[in-house]
C-alpha cells in the first residue's frame, strides 16, 4: 500500500492528519506538481484527473478522494472515531464536513486560485469571481465564529474529520488571502486548539 502525496496540498494534508490521528503509518510517494509529474502519463494512469492524494493498494487498485481514503481507514481502524459512532453523530459529522468543504474550503481555494500570482499562467483566473468568493469567505468565517460560541469543535465536543477539513482550509487561507480576522475570537480559539494538536503538522 502507498499514498501518492503532495507536500503543500490541502487535500493530501487532510489525509496525513487523519492517518496521524489514527496512529497509522503507510509508505508515501511525493508527486512534484511544480515539475508537472501529476500530468505525466504514468501518474494519469493512476488518477486520470492528475490530482493527489491517491491510495494505491498492493493489487494495483487505486482510491482517490481524501474523504473516501479517510473512510477506508476509519472502518479498518475505528479508534479514535473521527466520523462519529452513533447514527445521529455520523450524520451530524457528515453534515459538518460537507459544510466545511463547500462553505469554507472551496471559497478559500477560489480566492487563492483567482487572486494569487502563483496561479497566473497555471490556471484560468477570474479576479472578479475571486473577490466575490473573498466576501463569501468573510461571511462564512463570521457564521462559523457564531457556531463555535458554545462548543470546542466544529461538530460538537470531539475532534472529528470536519475539524481536519476546516483546519487544512484555514492553514491554506492564512497565506493566500483568507486569514481569520482578529475579532473572530471563537474561530481563532478553535484554530489555535486544533493546530496545537501533535498531528497538525503531519
Ligand atoms: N476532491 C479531491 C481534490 C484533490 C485535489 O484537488 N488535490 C490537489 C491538491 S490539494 C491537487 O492534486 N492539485 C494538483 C493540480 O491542481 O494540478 C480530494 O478531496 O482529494
Amino acid at each position: 500500500m502507498k499514498l501518492y502525496d503532495l507536500k503543500n496540498g490541502l487535500n493530501p494534508r487532510r489525509v496525513r492528519i487523519f492517518l496521524a490521528e489514527k496512529g497509522i503509518s503507510i509508505p508515501s510517494e511525493f508527486v512534484d506538481m511544480m515539475k508537472g509529474e501529476n500530468k505525466a502519463q504514468t501518474y494519469l494512469a493512476i488518477n486520470p484527473m492528475g490530482l493527489m492524494p491517491v491510495l494505491e493498494f498492493d493489487d494495483g487498485t487505486h482510491l482517490a478522494e481524501s474523504i473516501a481514503i479517510c473512510r477506508y481507514f476509519e472502518e479498518l481502524h475505528p479508534q479514535p472515531p473521527l466520523f462519529g459512532t452513533t447514527t445521529l453523530e455520523r450524520a451530524q459529522i457528515e453534515m459538518w464536513n460537507r459544510r466545511m468543504e463547500l462553505e469554507i474550503q472551496l471559497p478559500i481555494q477560489d480566492v487563492f486560485v483567482h487572486l494569487n500570482a502563483f496561479w497566473a499562467g497555471r490556471r484560468p483566473q477570474v479576479p472578479e469571481y475571486g473577490r466575490v468568493q473573498q466576501a463569501r469567505v468573510l461571511e462564512r468565517m463570521a457564521w462559523l465564529n457564531r457556531e463555535l460560541a458554545d462548543r470546542p469543535y466544529i461538530a460538537g465536543d470531539h475532534y472529528t474529520v470536519a475539524d481536519i477539513t476546516a483546519q487544512c482550509a484555514f492553514v491554506m487561507g492564512k497565506g493566500t488571502g483568507s486569514k481569520i480576522p482578529d475579532d473572530l475570537t471563537n474561530l481563532i480559539r478553535w484554530f489555535d486548539l486544533v493546530t496545537s494538536r501533535p498531528t497538525a503538522r503531519a
